[in-house]
């Protein structure tokens, strides 16, 4: 239900239920899981795109598979938590490539992503309301932080398409990009991500999750512990190396 391929560093995850719009099923949340897990360890790895095969990123959850005999809360801990931990774990830059349709989980996974790239034909929503559900998979966790508590409830609760100009507008996107440029810039984005020093970028990931939860003084500790590993990196003795002989840096992501 995902291809995973690998190329210049970079790790693919598309998720390929193209006729179902890439809705999630228990074997694809499984093989989400695990591929996050083996790019997280292939240490060749130092990016990684999550996109969708077809016209969709992901519908969310498949409805077809919901019935009423369904714990939503045992399918939340059981399935979509892994992919989710998973995806929060990862130390290396995660870019969500926002081909098509991204609603319900499908969303909260983009959401939970470092970088969300959106193609011009692209829309986010908020699916849940429209059968009755709240917002899960770390959604509401990530959107507040992103736009705000106000806007967040509105879109929960409405639920309404947003296409690319309201997704730009609420800051919700990296990059809006157009459809026939897609593939290049996808490429290119993650590429340039891919050689850059990957080990700075994990401790910049980690400290931002850790400013959530942490009182300054605490930061201001952690910050010297993530500074002290960045400054005994490969990468930074290269970056200042390349700096003192005026050429362009090789990082290696070590
Ligand atoms: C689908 C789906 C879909 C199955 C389109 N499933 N077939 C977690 C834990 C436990 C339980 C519940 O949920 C969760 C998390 C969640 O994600 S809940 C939210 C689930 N997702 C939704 O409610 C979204 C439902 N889909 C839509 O609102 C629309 O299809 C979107 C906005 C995604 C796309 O609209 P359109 O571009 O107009 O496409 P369409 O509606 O015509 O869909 C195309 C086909 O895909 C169609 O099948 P058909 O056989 O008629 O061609 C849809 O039935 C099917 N499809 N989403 N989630």
């Amino acid at each position: 239900t995902i291809k995973y391929e690998t190329k210049n560093h970079v790790a693919w995850i598309i998720l390929n239920r193209p006729e179902k719009l890439n809705a999630f099923t228990e074997k694809m949340n499984m093989e989400i899981t695990n591929s996050l897990k083996h790019a997280s360890m292939d240490n060749d790895v130092r990016a990684i795109v999550i996109t969708g095969e077809g016209r969709a990123f992901s519908a969310g959850q498949d409805l077809a598979e919901v019935d009423e005999n369904m714990d939503h809360g045992e399918v939340l801990r059981s399935r979509y938590r892994p992919m989710m931990k998973q995806l929060a774990k990862c130390e290396k830059p995660v870019i969500a490539a926002v081909n098509g349709v991204a609603a319900g989980a499908g969303f909260s996974l983009a959401l939970a992503s470092d970088f969300r790239l959106f193609s011009e034909k692209a829309s986010f929503v908020q699916a849940f309301i429209h059968v009755g559900l709240v917002p899960d998979s770390g959604n509401l966790y990530f959107l507040p932080k992103l736009i705000g508590n106000a806007k967040a409830l509105e879109l929960a609760v409405f639920g309404e398409k947003l296409k690319a100009d309201k997704v730009k507008e609420l800051g919700l996107a990296t990059k809006i990009i157009s459809e026939e440029n897609w593939q290049s810039e996808v490429t290119k984005f993650a590429e340039q991500l891919a050689s850059m020093p990957t080990k700075a970028i994990g401790l910049i990931k980690r400290s931002i999750q850790a400013s959530w939860n942490m009182s300054y003084e605490e930061f201001l500790e952690q910050e010297a512990y993530n500074q002290r590993i960045a400054g005994l990196s490969e990468d930074h003795k290269e970056g200042v190396t390349a700096f003192s002989e005026k050429r362009m840096p090789e990082f290696q992501g070590k």
